[in-house]
């Protein structure tokens, strides 16, 4: 089996973009990949985050990770900071990235703006860290949203420096695109994202999705009820498309191009079908918080396994490297 590895930060709610964009592919891929998940703990502190609660997120995030989907018997679930290798390699591997490289990216350009002046080493180098991890396990196919396509690009080509620097340690690592596109936020501006507060979260309850729909922007156009709409244009239409049934997705379509129903019966009929998905998701993760020692476990094991294969990995890194081994 080829090895995939997969991150997801614990900055917040996990929401209906990171599940669709993301876990649910991963769900997919379990039988036919030996598949790495991981929380990326180390990635999370790239921003402003509150110590005390960073913990507490990441067994949350595990646990919602293991709701939608990700069944521990079937693949190694665990924490990045468990398993010291990560940051040791990101080092390794900054000594061959081009400075260049990594001022081109696209989400450090739009979180260095969202953070204002401060902005850390730590955020301008996540690319490395992120490229230590597909490497620390020599990962092969990665699962991405097309948000973390650039990243990716860059991963490729840092390892390839690495394997022409030092030898061929590495495998070329490919990307695995997720067939969901971007998922749009509830502002109908930016990308559905944790710490900007324009999502659901996939464990939201029902009253809470109901009322989050109601108040997110559709299509500009559509001022008055009378108004004609364009779907395409509507955040909420993408959302159909996965939550709705074709026949609703037809009679979206129709009624809103000729202003036959309103975006506040578009909304309900989403609000309700995305209500059946998510339930079942909530419904497993608060059995999961009624028993965190089953989490710990899965984390605690994961970690064992990972740890056991970035030592190995890491041995071989150096000796690529021409470091003193004793
Ligand atoms: N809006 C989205 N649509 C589709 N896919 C998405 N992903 C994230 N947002 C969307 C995918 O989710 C995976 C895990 O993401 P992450 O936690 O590593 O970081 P992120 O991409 O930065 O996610 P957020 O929600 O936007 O978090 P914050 O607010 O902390 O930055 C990735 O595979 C990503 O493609």
């Amino acid at each position: 089996m080829k090895r995939s590895f997969s991150g997801i930060q614990p900055t917040g709610d996990i929401h209906i973009g990171n599940y669709l964009g993301a876990i649910k592919t991963w769900a997919e891929m379990l039988d036919e990949y030996d598949c790495f998940f991981c929380i990326v703990d180390l990635h999370a502190m790239t921003v402003p985050y509150e110590p005390s609660a960073m913990a507490q997120r990441t067994l949350d995030a595990v646990a919602v990770n293991m709701a939608c989907g990700l069944d521990p018997a079937r693949c190694t679930i665990f924490v990045q900071s468990q398993v010291q290798e990560h940051a040791e390699l990101c080092w390794i591997l900054d000594t061959v990235t081009p400075m260049g490289s990594l001022a081109r990216m696209t989400q450090f350009k739009q979180k260095s703006e969202q953070i204002g002046g401060d902005v850390k080493v730590g955020l301008f180098n996540y690319p490395v860290l992120m490229t230590a991890d597909i490497a620390l396990y020599k990962g092969e196919v990665i699962p991405v949203g097309d948000d973390q396509v650039q990243h990716l690009e860059l991963a490729r080509e840092i390892i390839r420096k690495f394997n022409n620097t030092f030898g061929p340690v590495f495998p070329e690592c490919q990307p695995l695109l997720s067939k969901a596109p971007r998922g749009m936020g509830l502002d109908g501006v930016n990308k559905m994202s944790k710490s900007l507060g324009n999502h659901i979260g996939v464990t939201e309850p029902p009253e809470s999705v109901r009322q989050k729909l109601a108040t997110a922007v559709t299509d500009p156009a559509r001022v008055k009820r009378t108004d004609p709409g364009e779907p395409t244009k509507c955040n909420l239409y993408h959302l159909h498309t996965y939550f709705s049934s074709p026949d609703e997705i037809t009679w979206v379509e129709e009624g809103c191009r000729s202003a036959g129903i309103g975006c506040l019966d578009c909304k309900k009929v989403l609000a309700e079908n995305m209500i059946a998905v998510l339930t079942p998701i909530r419904e497993r993760y608060e059995q999961l918080q009624a028993d965190p020692d089953v989490v710990r476990k899965v984390v605690a094991e994961g970690a064992d396994r990972a740890r056991s294969i970035a030592a190995d990995v890491m041995a071989e890194v150096k000796a690529a490297a021409g470091l003193y081994s004793g």
